[in-house]
């Protein structure tokens, strides 16, 4: 490829010629199915905000980038993708301000995105380019919903969500910060409404299990674990003194600890309270359930993590083990939502009780002995049972198994096992998400589907409205893509509906149940058996819908029979490095996970783990070094820094800030360095004429040591991209640029093997000298160069010789030298003989490897 005409390293001629030409040439295009072996490497795809690329989208996509562009050098076919995940809140408000589509300022945003990505030089193949909010894509993440349905993983459930009024959404927990949305912070309350939930508890072991097989930062793992929550116990029936009311059913993780339970602790919204609310206490229950019902169970847990506070039932239940009578409270540390929503109380081993108790006055009755001997309480740790008839002096542990068994055997508990997991809330009623190929029908109607159709759910999934149950009638496969229609507003209908739900012709249809045809209600009914009369759903799906499954389409994005093709799936598998920020180790990877996982059980894709390897690249702070923030005014822009120094510096530099994990600020001083060694090379291959350097020729050899080192940097290099040790890469390459610069000549082959190494780094500035050097075809297709072991060992090194302390002359001298041979060599030595000859020699001072000094009288 020919190069530019700058006679100085023009960074703003010389990027823009490369580009167009790779937008020529196309040389990132990945194939399916070659005989190469397949590297996978995935980036975070973007949400393509309206403020642009953010300094850390090129920080992650310039790692994976080098590591692309290194493993084609290598010799694989590699995939590197990139798309926009671009359903979401923010262009849904720009729409409601404006009135446009929310799709045309989505892709105003794509369009900056990639004139910004594409200015950084990544190597993606932009063939496969999706974008979720594509028909074209989302037809199939309407599909993979539809899978969920079928296998009774997605049903509905009145929930009580948070309500925005200002939003007029509701929105999830992890949207809600504070009591306030996290997108424009306005206030939240609660609201019951019908919503869509996947059933992802279903795969909680699933999701724990998996984690042992994946390449995973060990504290993402750990978070990810966390989230599940695992737990073991049993479960324990409390008879209660008002026999009427049945039994109380708690979750305890420590039934050895049963004879220490001096209370019972009830959730306020537990369906017993209201039965064992005695008249005297009714008043008091009723403030505090009242006080409670306000709060999320995040409030809850955090309120009562500054003070515990509850209230006395006036009820009475049965100790099972000792028969003992014990006080029935609510409090709002106990959760409705784990376990069973009651627990047994035991001050004297659990923090939360013990506090409780304190204030209380309830007693602390001690029933573990610390096995260090200490009687300081609440003690929650290891020891043996004491004060527990039957079981003193057991170690806890067996007594768990023991009281467990026991309570087993006598129909009064059992041993299980509690998840901290919840269902997933999938709907938003929002307007800029995919629709739910979904249509509701009354019980007849369905009944008559039912008879057509093979693919319905073995469980209905129904919905009672105003006294009518209805029934979630999906749409054929075949009839999908359902597509967004268009609307008047973009704001919701205000009851907590859709900006769907304003478009009767869409909304009320005759629908044909075998076909999918739909006809407006309005219309008379067309004639045959098929057609139903129907409500569309008007909830949209979660923005993390697109993005649990973008890495599939990417093998194979322009399918238009399934998400991906079998060949496809088998040959690419999935990504063999996943890079992205630390703030998706929970939610985004546990529900891609999730649907990989169903996709997976239904024999659609070939592994059961989506993200084999996986990478946290580190947050880069400002100058400051406090996070950037628009407000703080320390956002750095990556067009402002392309503009300055260009995109090949920017990437450098993004990479030899520090290790790629690590959290650093971002230090204006680096760039300059960074920039002065692209430079600096320049400068090495062209003169100032913009011709080649006069000291380049194909006759000159390196010296000695630095062919060593040239030997070392592609060894190091190498070893290195490997470990993703970017920073060190580039040390390495800076310590050979300045050995270069010292030789008296440079050899053509080395600065084209350096420009080379550089290229995935710098690829601008690697293809311009690799062209300018005469390099054949371009770097990135040159086969990557490979390192000669034995140059590596230094087999010589230079030996001062002293006589009575004065330089007298040098040696290069095989390392293995003994001092006796050097004493030899020395006394041979042409300048040193003269000094020595015919003295005795009565000491030797030798420094190991530097100098000898021969002390003669
Ligand atoms: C008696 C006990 C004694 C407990 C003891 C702990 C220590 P994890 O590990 O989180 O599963 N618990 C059970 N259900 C609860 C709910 N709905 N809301 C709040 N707390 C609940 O914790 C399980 C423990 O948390 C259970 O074991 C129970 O207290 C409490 F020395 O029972 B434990």
């Amino acid at each position: 490829m020919k190069p530019t005409d700058c006679t100085d390293y023009d960074f703003l001629k010389i990027e823009p010629h490369w580009q167009s030409i790779w937008e020529q040439t196309r040389p990132f295009r990945a194939e399916n199915g070659s005989s190469k072996p397949k590297y996978y490497v995935l980036d975070m795809f973007p949400y393509p905000s309206g403020a642009g690329l953010h300094i850390g989208h090129p920080e992650g996509y310039t790692a994976t980038d080098i590591l692309a562009r290194y493993k084609r050098a290598k010799g694989f076919n590699v995939l590197h993708p990139i798309g926009w995940d671009a359903f979401g809140l923010p262009a849904e408000q720009h729409a409601v301000k404006t009135g446009t589509h929310p799709a045309s300022n989505t892709q105003n945003n794509i369009t900056n995105f990639r004139r910004q990505i594409k200015a950084l030089g990544f190597s993606y193949d932009w063939e496969r380019e999706v974008d979720t909010t594509d028909p074209k894509y989302f037809r199939w993440t309407q599909w993979i919903f539809l899978q969920l349905f079928k296998k009774g993983l997605a049903y509905v459930d009145e929930r009580p969500v948070w309500w925005c009024p200002e939003l007029r959404t509701v929105l999830a927990n992890e949207e809600v910060i504070d009591g306030k949305s996290e997108v424009g912070g306005f206030p939240v309350e609660r609201k019951n409404l019908r919503q869509w939930v996947l059933r992802i508890t279903a795969y909680a072991e699933q999701l724990l299990d998996g984690l042992k097989d994946v390449d995973w930062p060990d504290s993402t793992k750990r978070m990810q674990e966390a989230w599940i929550g695992r737990s073991e116990g049993a479960e324990v029936l409390f008879k209660l003194e008002d026999a009427a009311l049945g039994d109380l059913k708690i979750f305890t993780t420590r039934p050895d600890t049963l004879f220490g339970c001096t209370y019972m602790v009830l959730a306020p919204e537990h369906p017993l309270v209201p039965g064992l609310t005695k008249d005297a206490q009714r008043a008091e229950v009723e403030a505090y359930r009242k006080a409670t019902a306000s709060k999320s169970d995040v409030d809850r847990m955090s309120d009562a993590a500054k003070e515990k506070t509850g209230v006395f039932t006036g009820s009475y239940a049965i100790n099972p083990v000792n028969g003992a009578r014990v006080p029935v409270w609510i409090a709002d540390y106990v959760l409705m939502g784990y376990g069973t929503g009651a627990i047994m109380a035991v001050p004297a081993h659990d923090e939360r009780d013990y506090e409780f108790a304190q204030k209380y006055h309830l007693p602390t009755p001690r029933v573990i002995a610390a096995t260090d001997g200490s009687d300081t309480l609440p003690h929650t740790g290891d020891g043996k049972l004491i004060n527990s008839p039957g079981y003193d002096g057991l170690n806890w542990e067996d007594a768990k198994k023991k009281i467990t068994a026991d309570l087993a055997a006598k129909g009064i508990g059992k041993g299980t096992v509690n998840y901290k997991l919840r269902d997933w809330l999938f709907s938003r009623q929002r307007y800029w998400g995919e629709p739910f190929p979904i249509v509701w029908v009354g019980a007849d109607d369905y009944a008559r589907a039912a008879k057509l159709r093979r693919d319905l759910p073995t469980q209905p999934v129904t919905f009672v409205e105003n006294g009518t149950t209805l029934f979630a009638l999906p749409l054929p496969e075949t009839a999908l893509l359902l597509q967004l229609p268009d609307v008047q507003s973009y704001l919701p209908s205000g009851t907590g509906e859709s900006p769907l739900a304003n478009v009767p012709e869409w909304l009320e249809i005759w629908l044909n149940a075998e076909t999918g045809a739909a006809v407006p209600a309005s219309q008379p009914k067309p004639a045959g058996e098929a057609w139903v009369r129907g409500r569309r759903e008007t909830n949209t799906m979660p923005q993390w819908a697109g993005s649990c499954w973008y890495y599939l389409r990417y093998l194979d994005p322009q399918n238009a029979q399934t998400f991906a093709g079998q060949d496809a799936l088998n040959y690419w598998g999935v990504p063999d490095l996943y890079v992205g920020g630390a703030e998706h180790a929970v939610l985004h990877l546990l529900y891609a996970r999730f649907w990989h996982k169903v996709l997976f059980d239904l024999g659609v894709v070939p592994q059961a783990e989506p993200f084999k390897k996986l990478f946290h690249q580190g947050i880069i702070l400002g100058e400051d070094g406090v996070k950037m923030s628009k407000s703080r005014g320390n956002v750095v822009n990556p067009d402002d820094i392309i503009r300055t120094y260009g995109a090949d510096t920017l990437r450098l530099y993004l990479m030899f800030l520090g290790p790629l994990e690590a959290m650093k600020p971002w230090n204006p001083k680096g760039i300059e360095g960074v920039h002065r060694f692209l430079r600096k090379f320049w400068r090495e291959c062209i003169g100032e004429d913009g011709k080649l350097n006069s000291r380049v020729s194909d006759a000159a050899a390196l010296t000695a040591d630095t062919e060593k080192i040239r030997h070392e940097t592609i060894k190091k290099v190498g070893e290195d991209l490997d470990a993703m040790r970017f920073n060190t890469a580039i040390s390495q390459m800076m310590i050979y640029l300045n050995a270069l610069q010292k030789e008296p000549a440079l050899p053509r082959a080395a600065l084209l093997e350096f420009a080379q190494m550089l290229a995935p780094f710098a690829p601008h500035l690697g293809e311009e000298l690799w062209s300018r050097l005469g390099g054949t075809g371009t770097a990135m297709e040159a086969t990557w160069p490979r390192f000669d072991a034995a140059k590596l060992v230094a087999d010589a090194m230079t030996i001062v010789f002293q006589v009575n302390g004065k330089h007298r002359g040098d040696a290069q001298v095989p390392v293995a030298s003994s001092e006796a041979d050097l004493i030899k060599i020395a006394q041979e030595h042409p300048k040193v003989a003269p000094h020595v000859a015919g003295k005795a020699l009565k000491r030797t001072i030798y420094v190991k490897g530097k100098l000898l000094n021969l002390l003669v009288g």
